[in-house]
C-alpha cells in the first residue's frame, strides 16, 4: 500500500526546512555582518551561474507569506537557521544585535501563532566573517567559547518558545568541502587538506560546549532539547566480499563516526584513527568526558546511496584516496543504484534510509532521531512553461518512497521522532547557486520571487491530512 500518515505514530512530526544563507537575502540589513558565504561569493566563480544569497528569495521581507503559506499545506513543524552574523555581526559574542534578535523573535512569534513548532539551528555554514579573518575560523580552537557565547544569546533570547535546537547543520561539509576541498565557504586551506580534520575537532568540542550551557543554564527552566545535525549517505556493501563489507562500514565511520562515535563513545571510530594517524587530532581525558553523551537527539540529513568497495588506491579525491573506497553507482550485475535527480551526487534509492536509521539505533543505542533533511532537486528550466515545472511528479514519488522507509524503520525498532522536507522553497543551493532546485515550493526567480506550491507541496497536503494515501484495506 502507498505510505499514510496513518503509518506513522500519533505525535510524528511532519515539518519543513530551509538555511538562512540560502534564503533570507537582506545581507546589509538589519545590522548583519557579513558571513563567510557572502565573502567566499564576492569571488563569481565560486558559484555556477555567478550568483549569491545577497537577496536569495528575499525571506528576510517575505517570511510571513511564506510561513502563511507553510501552514495552510498543512506543516507542524519548521527547521529553520539562525544567521549568526545577525546576533553578533563580528562572531565576538559582545553586545548582541537587537534587529537581529527581532527578526527571530518576529519570525518564531509567527510561526507559532500560525501552529508551527520551532526546530532552530544554530549554525548552518555561515560563521560571522570577521571570526574567520582573524582566527581563522573553525581552525582555531577559539571558536569553541565564541560558540557558546552565540548559542547562550540564542538560548537566552528565544529558548521561552524554541524548544528543539539543532547546534551544527552537517559538520562533514564544514571540515570536508569548506576547509578541505573548498568548494564552499571559506575555500580550504590552501594545499592543507588534513587541516580539515581540525575544523571538525572544533566543531565537535562547540557543539558540546553549546549543549553544557544549555544543560546549566536553561535546561530546568526551558524544558527544550539540543541535539546535533550529521549528514550520511547509506554505505551498501558492492559485494559479498569481506573487504567489501568492511569498506562500507568505514566509509559510514568517515561520515557519521567521524562526529556520533566522539559523542556516544569518547573517541574517533578506529578506522578513521588507523588511515589517518596524527592528521586526526586527539581529544584530552578532559574533553572525551566533556563531550560524551552531550546530545539529546540526532538529527539526521541524508538524501542517497551508493555501493561501496574496497579499493587500495581509487582515482578520485583525497578524501576516498584516504577512506580507501570506491563510491558505484551501478550494483555489479550493471544495475543502477537508482534513478538520478538533477545534483550529479543525488541517486534516488529509498531503502537507504531504512537502513541508516536501522544502523544508528543500533549502533548508538536506539537514540531519538529526527530526519531533519530529506528531498531531491530538479534542474532549473528556463524553456519550461509554470505548469511544467509544478508538475514535479519525479519528487512526488521520492518522498512517497523515502517516507514509507522511515515508516518501515519506526517498525523495526528505531526511534524517529520527526521528518523534515528539504526544502521548503527553491533557493541558493550553495555552489549550484540558483540551478538547481529542492523546493516544494516554486519560487519564480523572473517574476518577483513570486512562491508557486509544486505538485509535491500539495501530495504533502494531503497526506498530512491523510487523504493522500488509497485505503490500506483496499490493498492488503
Ligand atoms: C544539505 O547537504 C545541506 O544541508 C543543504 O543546505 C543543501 O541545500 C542540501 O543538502 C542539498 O544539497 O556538488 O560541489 O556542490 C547535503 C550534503 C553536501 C551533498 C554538498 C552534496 C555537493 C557538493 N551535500 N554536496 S557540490
Amino acid at each position: 500500500a502507498e505510505v499514510a500518515r496513518a503509518d506513522f505514530p500519533d505525535g510524528f512530526v511532519f515539518g519543513v526546512a530551509t538555511s538562512a544563507y540560502q534564503i533570507e537575502g537582506a545581507r546589509r540589513e538589519g545590522g548583519k555582518g557579513d558571513s563567510i558565504w557572502d565573502v567566499f561569493t564576492e569571488d563569481k566563480e565560486r558559484v555556477l551561474d555567478r550568483s549569491n544569497g545577497d537577496v536569495a528569495v528575499d525571506h528576510y521581507h517575505r517570511y510571513k507569506e511564506d510561513i502563511e503559506l507553510m501552514a495552510s499545506l498543512g506543516f507542524a513543524a519548521y527547521r529553520f537557521s539562525i544567521s549568526w552574523a545577525r546576533i553578533f555581526p563580528d562572531g565576538l559574542g559582545g553586545k548582541v544585535n537587537e534587529q537581529g534578535v527581532a527578526f527571530y523573535n518576529n519570525l518564531i512569534n509567527f510561526m507559532i501563532a500560525k501552529g508551527i513548532e520551532p526546530y532552530a539551528t544554530l549554525y548552518h555554514w555561515d560563521l560571522p566573517n570577521h571570526l574567520q579573518k582573524t582566527l581563522g575560523g573553525w581552525l582555531s580552537d577559539k571558536i569553541v567559547d565564541y560558540f557558546a557565547l552565540y548559542a547562550e544569546a540564542c538560548f537566552a533570547n528565544f529558548g521561552d518558545r524554541v524548544k528543539r535546537w539543532i547546534t551544527i547543520n552537517e559538520p562533514l561539509q564544514t571540515a570536508f568541502n569548506g576547509y578541505g576541498i573548498g568548494v564552499f565557504a571559506p575555500g580550504g586551506c590552501e594545499g592543507e587538506t588534513a587541516r580539515c580534520y581540525l575544523a571538525a575537532h572544533h566543531q565537535i568540542l562547540a557543539h558540546a560546549a553549546a549543549v553544557d550551557v544549555y544543560r546549566r543554564k536553561f535546561k530546568v527552566a526551558q524544558g527544550g532539547e539540543v541535539g546535533l545535525v550529521v549528514d550520511c549517505e547509506w554505505a551498501e556493501p558492492f559485494s559479498e566480499k569481506v573487504e567489501d563489507q568492511i569498506a562500507a562500514q568505514r566509509r559510514v565511520d568517515f561520515q557519521l563516526g567521524w562526529y556520533l562515535d566522539p559523542i556516544y563513545f569518547g573517541d574517533y571510530p578506529e578506522s578513521m584513527r588507523q588511515r589517518l594517524g596524527s592528521d586526526l587530532p586527539t581529544f584530552s581525558e578532559k574533553d572525551k568526558e566533556f563531550i560524551r553523551n552531550k546530545i539529546d537527539f540526532v538529527g539526521l540529513n541524508h538524501y542517497t546511496s551508493r555501493f561501496i568497495a574496497h579499493h587500495q588506491n581509487p582515482e578520485d579525491i583525497y578524501f576516498y584516496q584516504v577512506q580507501q573506497v570506491e563510491r558505484i553507482e551501478k550494483w555489479n550485475s550493471g544495475e543502477k543504484i537508482g534513478e538520478r535527480a538533477a545534483s550529479e551526487w543525488l541517486f534516488i534509492v529509498p531503502w537507504g534510509l531504512r537502513k541508516i536509521l536501522n544502523y544508528i539505533a543500533k549502533k548508538y543505542n536506539n537514540p531519538t532521531i529526527y530526519v531533519t533533511e530529506n528531498g531531491m532537486d530538479e534542474e532549473d528550466d528556463q524553456s519550461a512553461t509554470l505548469d511544467q515545472v509544478l508538475n514535479d511528479t519525479t519528487r512526488v514519488g521520492y518522498f512517497k518512497g523515502y517516507l514509507a522507509s522511515v515508516a518501515q524503520a519506526i517498525k523495526d525498532g528505531a526511534d524517529v521522532r520527526g521528518y523534515f522536507a528539504w526544502s521548503f522553497l527553491d533557493n541558493f543551493e550553495w555552489a549550484m547557486g540558483y540551478t538547481k532546485r529542492f523546493g516544494i515550493v516554486y519560487v519564480d526567480y523572473k517574476n518577483g520571487l513570486s512562491r508557486h506550491p509544486k505538485a509535491s507541496a500539495l501530495w504533502f497536503s494531503r497526506f498530512l491530512k491523510g487523504e493522500a494515501a488509497e485505503n490500506k484495506a483496499d490493498t492488503n
